[in-house]
């Protein structure tokens, strides 16, 4: 039996970070449709991060993305968001829509190149301290598309000269989380396609480098669990940046794609002690909203995470040892399948009842009006999207 108070508890305490670029608006490559009521400023979308704190009372934090979110005063949005009930979370680092990232940014052969792009990192660094961020988010679009276009090995070490240059830079209680991505957009060779790739690069550095699991950005089939299982136990699971996919980097709402993969993920997070705040792991997520409203699409995602690991914390620990221990292979299963499939919906409207939340975020967002008030208000000037 699992001690659903103790479940409840844990819950209170779960921590989901939102990111900026999902307020905006986005789309494919072949059109982006524009959506009402959408921020205009780095301000606005803190609004709408609030929003999803507000009603969901678990996503107290929200992602930058540099220079999406340029500001004159970076100490001043932190304190603006802490005004509105949220903080301001991950930096973002974004050395992937210049023209002089042609053929790579850090791995670039060019030095001057390199140079550009380190020195944006570091500035992100900068932002950090005026924002009061932990952790500085690096992702690379760097690869190749054609054999014999570069060399992989000295790329390499470009890579690892940039990450040392930065990881000097940090500060005693920052960190850089080093994310990972099979393809897209270089289509023959990325300088960091996987995990270990990433975490042998951090595994080198120190402590302060951790690797992030971006869930979307695996190869079909990857047992992503698996992945998080072992960097948890090597004390290398900086975080996640959750979303899901159908086929590639969908961005699609976390949950929505594959809900047992999630709650896999998440049960592997309990096990090895990833909840404990103490483990450092950042729960954040990694969307876009191409279709769907955009405030409405972050709080459906953040309740799916919480569904998952409300599903993850009721699995009955001892149940499935002793199962386990004894070669039960169908009793462990079943115990894994039981907690899978509780409906957790009553649990999780009790316990926003109980914090003095509405049952239902999605209808209480909707009642409030806030949507109808933005489009309002955000009639005029021009609304911000994914690279805006
Ligand atoms: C790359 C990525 C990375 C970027 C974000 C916009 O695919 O996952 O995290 O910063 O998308
Ligand atoms: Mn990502
Ligand atoms: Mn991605």
């Amino acid at each position: 039996m699992t001690d659903t108070s103790a479940v409840k508890d844990a819950l209170r305490r779960q921590h989901i970070e939102t990111p900026s670029w999902a307020y905006g608006n986005s789309g494919t490559r072949f059109k982006v449709f524009a959506q009402r009521g959408v921020p205009r400023t780095p301000r606005e979308k803190i609004d709408d991060a609030a929003q999803v704190h507000r009603f969901t009372g678990v996503a107290p934090s929200v992602a930058l993305h540099i220079p999406w979110d340029t500001v004159d005063d970076y100490a001043a949005l932190a304190a603006y968001a802490k005004e509105r009930g949220v903080e301001v979370g991950a930096i973002n680092t974004n050395v992937f829509q210049d023209d002089d990232y042609m053929l790579g940014s850090v791995t670039n052969p060019d030095p001057a190149i390199r140079r550009k792009a380190l020195d944006h990192l570091l500035e992100c660094v900068d932002i950090m301290d005026a924002t009061g961020s932990r952790d500085l988010k690096l992702w690379f679009s760097d690869g190749t598309n054609y054999p014999g276009q570069d060399d992989i090995r000295a790329r390499q070490d470009r890579m690892a000269e940039a990450l040392a240059a930065v990881y000097e830079r940090l500060g005693d209680h920052q960190r850089f989380l080093l994310e990972y991505k099979l393809f897209e957009p270089a289509f023959y060779m990325t300088d960091l396609p996987d995990w270990g790739a990433s975490y042998a690069h951090c595994l080198k550095l120190g402590p302060k480098a951790q690797v992030v699991v971006d869930t979307g950005h695996h190869a079909p089939g990857t047992n992503i669990e698996f992945i998080v299982a072992f960097l948890l136990r090597e004390g290398k699971l900086g975080g996640f940046d959750f979303n899901s996919r159908f086929y590639a980097d969908d961005d699609l709402m976390v949950g929505a794609a594959d809900p047992f993969q999630l709650f896999r993920i998440m049960y592997e997070v309990v096990r090895g002690g990833g909840y404990d705040p103490a483990a450092g792991v950042a729960f954040m997520l990694d969307q876009c909203h191409n279709i769907e409203p955009k405030i409405q699409g972050q709080i459906r995602s953040v309740m799916n995470v919480q569904e998952a690991t409300a599903k993850a914390l009721l699995v009955d620990a001892g149940a499935l040892r002793a199962a386990q221990d004894s070669g039960d292979v169908l009793g462990a299963n079943a115990v894994f399948m039981d907690a899978f499939n509780t409906d957790v919906r009553p649990l999780l409207a009790e316990l926003r009842e109980e914090t003095g939340l509405h049952r239902d975020p999605i209808a209480a967002y909707v009642a409030s009006g806030y949507y109808e008030k933005v489009v309002e208000e955000r009639k005029d000037g021009q609304a911000a999207g994914w690279g805006a």
